[in-house]
């Protein structure tokens, strides 16, 4: 019987002053009504992963980006959340213009108190990692590098349209994380990765937006991930990464998010740190001893749903889930 009971503790306090006082009987809450965290349901995140991927890819300026961005769109109204759209131009590191478009899902828009949980949902316009040269210049699935994260979201959306939180909570998902530098160049191109959230970080949707933390999900499906103390967040937000990593072990996922630091990964939350000051953590399946950091998959065309474990994103949303339903 794991259900927490609530205890409302009364104290009758019987303050007799002396003789000729009359007695006073004073109730004491002292115990917080015990939170109910939903359940996640991880065939649902699974299916939104899917649904995103049978778009095709979702590069900048395509069809199926545009028909995607709609979707998702839809799909967070749906959930009930105040859905405001940036839709921008930015230039990539090869001097294209990109129509880009960050998605904003305001749940609960009129609270103070807010939590941001983010993610991109563009996929990388070539798959330069991929083993076969030929393959250099395709678009990629990201089933898992982006549609990940995203899904876990969307099921999260599902849940905060079913059972609200205390806290407001923004959804954001980011456009062109992944148009960084191709790996044919001789160097990496400064600020070329997450061009999405470094136009929002600079204007966010609204003026002085403020969130107590930020948690980005990126990476997050790949059957037997392991999720390190990533170096940025390590650096700007290890409370928040000790809060959220300390959740994930009292739920049994102390071997999936393993507590000693990992490396550091260029993505969204470097800007939202640096230019909002807003504490923001990368839940990332890195590992800096690994090949490529990543995994075989990765910026390689094979970069599709047999990568994808519904263990993994309920491992993730069941922990993202206890965190923003435990904060008030
Ligand atoms: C770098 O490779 C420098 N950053 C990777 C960020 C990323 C790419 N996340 C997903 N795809
Ligand atoms: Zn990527």
């Amino acid at each position: 019987m794991k259900k927490i009971l609530s205890f409302l503790f009364v104290i009758l306090l019987l303050a007799s002053c002396g003789a000729g006082t009359a007695k006073k009987t004073k109730i004491v809450e002292s115990a917080e009504p015990a939170v109910v965290v939903p359940k996640f349901n991880a065939d649902s995140a699974y299916n939104f992963v899917g649904a995103q991927v049978a778009f095709g890819p979702r590069v900048p300026n395509s069809a199926e980006h545009r028909a995607c961005a709609d979707w998702l769109e839809t799909k967070l109204r749906s959930y009930g959340a105040e859905v405001v759209s940036q839709n921008i131009e930015l230039t990539a590191y090869t001097g294209e213009r990109l129509n880009a478009r960050n998605i904003i899902a305001q749940f609960q828009p009129q609270k103070k108190k807010r939590v941001l949980l983010c993610a991109h949902w563009d996929s990388r316009p070539w798959a330069d990692a991929d083993p076969d040269p030929s393959n250099h210049r395709k678009p990629i699935l990201g089933a898992n590098d982006g549609a990940s994260g995203v899904g876990v979201l969307l099921e999260v959306a599902r849940q905060l349209s079913l059972q609200p939180t205390e806290i407001g909570i923004d959804i954001i998902l980011f456009d062109a994380e992944d148009y960084g530098t191709h790996a044919s160049e001789e160097a990496t191109v400064d600020n070329s990765w997450a061009l999405g959230s470094q136009y929002w970080a600079r204007i966010p949707h609204k003026q002085n937006y403020y969130a107590r933390y930020g948690i980005l999900l990126d990476i997050v499906g790949a059957p037997g991930s392991r999720f390190y103390r990533e170096g940025i967040s390590e650096r700007y937000a290890s409370h928040i990464i000790d809060k959220v990593w300390s959740r994930a072990a009292s739920l049994g996922y102390a071997d999936t998010f393993i507590n000693s630091e990992g490396g550091y990964v260029t993505d969204d939350h470097l800007y939202i740190n640096h230019y909002l000051n807003i504490p923001c953590i990368d839940i990332i399946n890195h590992d800096a001893d690994s090949e490529n950091g990543f995994g075989p998959y990765w910026h390689t065309i094979k970069d599709d749903m047999d990568w994808i474990s519904s263990e993994t994103l309920k491992m993730v949303g069941e922990t993202v889930l206890a965190v923003i339903y435990n904060e008030k």
